[in-house]
């Protein structure tokens, strides 16, 4: 039989604009594993049908990477090795009837999988990810979200080593064969693309609850861990419980099979998957209990997992044509699971943190070499498209959409949406023209956010005449890689007027679809200042020139609190710029002072969230500051952060010490909003008091580390002392690894806020840690714990002057690009920002990538981004 021995062909790109329907569809798989360590046995039966419109002598092309063919029949009869070809991961059938069954058996070897993609081994177990394209190495398919199948799946292995089989679906038949073995079937009767397909095997725990649906139907939840994590499920199963619930309230979705389960695996590509019936996780997004997550940690698994249950109709019922289409099931489910959180928790700081991860992910990336539209129109590899464009710019599209049509209409066009489209593979025109048929209104301009990448940029220019207010606002977007020119954008502006003594006029949806365009409000006792984009209702930049008391009147008084942050966060990011030679600023000194105290009104404000007040508290991060600055030095970036935090102390110094005392919380832990708020609060004057760490400080960091009863507190404070350069470090470092050490989520901790570590060594330091028991570049969460963080948010020892950062990282990329291209390809964002460093340090880092390009023997995933970044 054939093996795939045919060299590597030369990466290709796919085009939107090629999209072609299959011409065989498989309407029911049965598939059939034997499972083995490293010669699995894999039997597929497909029932494949010709589609309409597929020429008669169109032969059958399928997938299939990394597979050794063992026997191939068309309708029981074996075919000859004249009959079909194996080559460059595709198999070609041809003079295929119009209707047939088509068996394969093939071998694989789950041991030597480093990739993470297709069947692999996990801490012993058996587990898959087909996204997007991993089913293709598990047996030959048309690996394309456009056919959809029925599936029926059997999976025989070694009772002892592995008594708990798992598939999609609901369970049928299990029971015991010869030799220890035993057996487990699973039939999912919904059709699904191959994409969604999981399996597992293993000797896992785990924890089961129900959940009663609208209609009345039981469904079982369970959640399967290693043994010794059972105790750390409850809280991903009491929020897998809220979102099954939100979801019929808020969207009419109800779940469809008689279980969900969720598997918690140690080696993960990415966050989690949404295989249908069968989420599988990284178990650092599911995983918590009160002393070893912290608050973050939790609020991150409850939107996980509203996410991954989400896709069980975004992504899963209404799937997508074709990979082009991804934002469709990324981008509406981001936006479900942002506002499950704004309902779960509080909506005013979910927006602030979303916004603020946009602003750190997407907007970096719209302005530089990857910018993409959130619909691309090409690619090498689309495990390189899951990015924060068609995540989070996708999700910002779709609440753009329910600003324009109201709350009402939005609910309308969602349900038309998904009656329409259940069952099938659907793209975002079908998702757009629902949202028009249903409320009447014209989304032809709305659809260049589509197709368009780049941030538009909006000037903000205001008259005052007697009485009338003037408000000009221009929009350009700058080019992006292969699009020259742009052309305006629909809009939406939420904003209002702020007088001297608060509101003057209600709140309005300005539409700004021209280049510019005046809107004028009449009446009014004296001039306002304008709050604009209120809880960001665009994903757009905005210059404008605000003094120092109008902005001061919006900190104080804008009744959005959203823009009550945000202009207290460009107050700082002004000055932090101003500090770091990048920008002129009059009176400077002066300004800290002002943007001192008025962030010590919000913050000292009872009557606000503490959580609120905590996000106004926090001061940008020198990565941060390098996203707004025209170009990049990071010694003085790091030099101004120092300098800008040193003097909000001078001001704050009593007031901070006060906030740490009054949000000390003595009741048992919670980690819900409440708690967590005050938490959030009390550490974030921590942090701001540990930006000169007198010995009474640091004492009290040390107190808060040894007395903590959970992660949060115990975490803030190791982590403070670890960005220190207090004698305390390395003590406090080393007793938290001696606590910890035998739990692998904890230790990815200890090994982020190393590799953030400042001081001359940084570098030989975070050397050091690669060689660390701690350290493993097979786990992606240990490389993006170290490496990641280290290239990400240490721009001081990523960009040493001497170019041994960028030697480090290049020098792990290549290595890791041999066992796991999809994480090693991730990794290189992290020099996205590349042009515009100071220049020595842009030409060491521009000819490094370029060097990368060119090499012989690279992933297709890692010459894709290589290319990408230095072209
Ligand atoms: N669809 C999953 C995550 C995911 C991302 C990338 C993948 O392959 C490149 C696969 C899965 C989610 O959105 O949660
Ligand atoms: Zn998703």
């Amino acid at each position: 039989m054939k093996t795939d021995t045919a060299p590597q062909s030369a990466p290709k790109k796919i085009f939107l604009k090629d999209y072609a329907k299959p011409d065989y569809l498989v309407e029911h798989v049965s598939l059939t594993f034997a499972l083995d360590k490293t010669k699995t046995r894999v039997t597929a039966r497909l029932s494949v049908k010709r589609n309409d419109g597929a020429a008669a002598d169109a032969p059958l092309v399928l997938d299939g990477e990394d597979l050794d063919l063992v026997a191939i029949a068309v309708d029981g009869k074996s075919l000859g090795e004249d009959a079909y070809t194996y080559e460059h991961n595709v198999l070609t059938v041809r003079d295929v009837p119009a209707a047939f069954t088509l068996e394969t058996e093939v071998l694989i070897n789950p041991d030597a999988n480093t990739k993470l993609s297709g069947l692999y081994i996990s801490n012993g177990m058996f587990c898959t990810q087909c996204e997007a394209e991993g089913f293709r190495r598990i047996t030959f398919f048309p690996d394309r979200p456009d056919v959809l199948s029925t599936y029926d799946v059997r999976i025989e292995a070694d009772k002892s080593a592995y008594p708990v089989l798992l598939a999609n679906g609901n369970p049928g038949d299990k029971g015991d064969l010869e030799n220890g073995r035993h057996f487990a079937e699973w039939a999912d009767p919904h059709p699904k693309p191959a994409y969604l397909f999981a399996l597992v095997g293993g000797d896992l725990a785990h924890k089961q609850d129900s959940f009663t649906t609208m209609s009345g139907r039981e469904v079982t939840l369970q959640i399967f861990v290693q043994p010794h994590n059972l105790d750390k499920t409850d809280y991903a199963l009491d929020a897998l419980k809220r979102s099954m619930k939100w979801d019929e309230e808020t969207f009419g979705r109800e779940y469809d099979l008689d279980i969900f389960m969720i598997v918690a695996v140690d080696h993960f590509n990415f966050g989690a998957m949404e295989n249908k019936g069968l989420n599988i996780f990284n178990s650092s997004c599911v995983l918590a209990s009160e002393t070893t997550a912290t608050d973050g940690d939790f609020e991150l698994i409850e939107s996980i997992v509203a996410h991954e249950y989400f896709h069980n109709w975004s992504g899963n019922r209404v799937t997508c044509r074709d990979w082009f289409q991804l934002c469709l099931k990324e981008g509406f489910t981001v936006f479900r699971d942002q506002e499950f959180t704004a309902d779960q928790r509080s909506r005013a700081v979910a927006r602030i943190r979303d916004v603020r991860r946009l602003w750190q992910r997407q907007f970096q990336e719209d302005a530089g070499p990857l910018a993409h539209p959130v619909r691309p129109e090409s690619y090498i590899t689309i495990d390189n498209f899951y990015t924060a464009t068609v995540y989070d710019k996708g999700a910002e599209l779709v609440r753009m959409m329910k600003t324009l049509l109201g709350p009402e209409d939005f609910r309308k066009a969602t349900d038309l949406y998904f009656d329409r489209n259940d069952g099938t593979a659907a793209t975002v025109e079908d998702f757009v023209g629902a949202m028009e048929e249903a409320s009447g209104i014209d989304l032809t301009q709305f659809r260049r956010w589509y197709s368009d990448a780049g941030t538009p940029q909006i000037s903000a220019t205001e008259a005052w005449d007697n009485g009338t207010y003037a408000l000009t606002l221009t929009q350009h977007t700058d080019p992006t890689p292969g699009q020259d020119d742009k052309a305006p954008r629909h809009i939406p502006v939420r904003m209002g007027l702020i007088g001297p003594d608060g509101p003057m006029v209600d709140e309005k949806v300005l539409q700004l679809k021209e280049e510019s365009q005046t809107f004028t409000f009449d009446g009014l006792q004296t001039k306002p200042v304008a709050s604009l984009f209120r809880g960001f209702s665009a994903p757009v930049t905005v210059k404008r020139e605000l003094d120092t008391e109008e902005r001061l009147r919006l900190i104080a008084q804008d009744t959005d609190s959203f823009n009550r942050w945000a202009t207290a966060h460009a107050f700082a990011m002004d000055l932090l710029k101003s500090m770091a030679g990048q920008q002129e600023m009059k009176n400077s000194h002066e300004a800290l002072i002002s943007y001192a105290k008025a962030i010590e009104t919000i913050i000292t404000d009872e009557t606000l969230e503490p959580a609120f007040r905590a996000e106004v508290l926090r001061v940008p991060t020198e990565t941060d500051i390098g996203r707004a600055v025209a170009q990049i030095d990071p010694d003085a970036i790091s030099e101004a952060r120092r300098k800008f935090r040193r003097g909000l102390l001078e001001t704050l110094k009593g007031t901070l010490s006060d906030l740490y005392t009054a949000n000390l919380v003595n009741d048992d832990y919670d980690p819900g909003a409440d708690q967590a708020g005050k938490r959030a609060l009390k550490n974030a004057a921590l942090a701001l008091l540990m930006a000169e760490p007198s010995d009474t400080t640091a004492e009290l960091a040390l107190r808060q580390a040894d007395n903590a009863t959970n992660m949060t507190d115990e975490a803030g404070a190791v982590s403070l002392l670890a960005q220190s350069n207090r004698p305390e470090r390395e003590d406090a470092l080393s007793r938290f690894y001696d606590k910890w050490k035998h739990d692998p989520l904890v230790v990815n901790k200890w090994l982020v806020w190393q590799a953030l570590a400042g001081g001359e060594d940084a570098l030989d330091k975070i050397i050091a840690l690669t060689r660390h028991e701690a350290f493993d570049m097979g786990n992606p969460n240990k490389v993006r714990s170290l490496i990641g963080a280290f290239a990400m948010e240490n721009p001081k020892a990523f960009h040493r002057a001497d170019g041994a950062g960028y030697d480090l990282f290049f020098e792990k990329v290549r290595e890791l690009d041999k066992r796991n291209p999809q994480v090693a390809a991730r990794l290189l964002t992290a020099t996205e920002a590349w042009r515009r460093l100071e220049p020595k340090r842009r030409d060491m880092l521009g000819s490094r990538l370029k060097a990368l390009a060119q090499e012989d023997g690279l992933s297709n995933n890692t010459f894709e981004m290589a290319e990408r970044l230095s072209d």
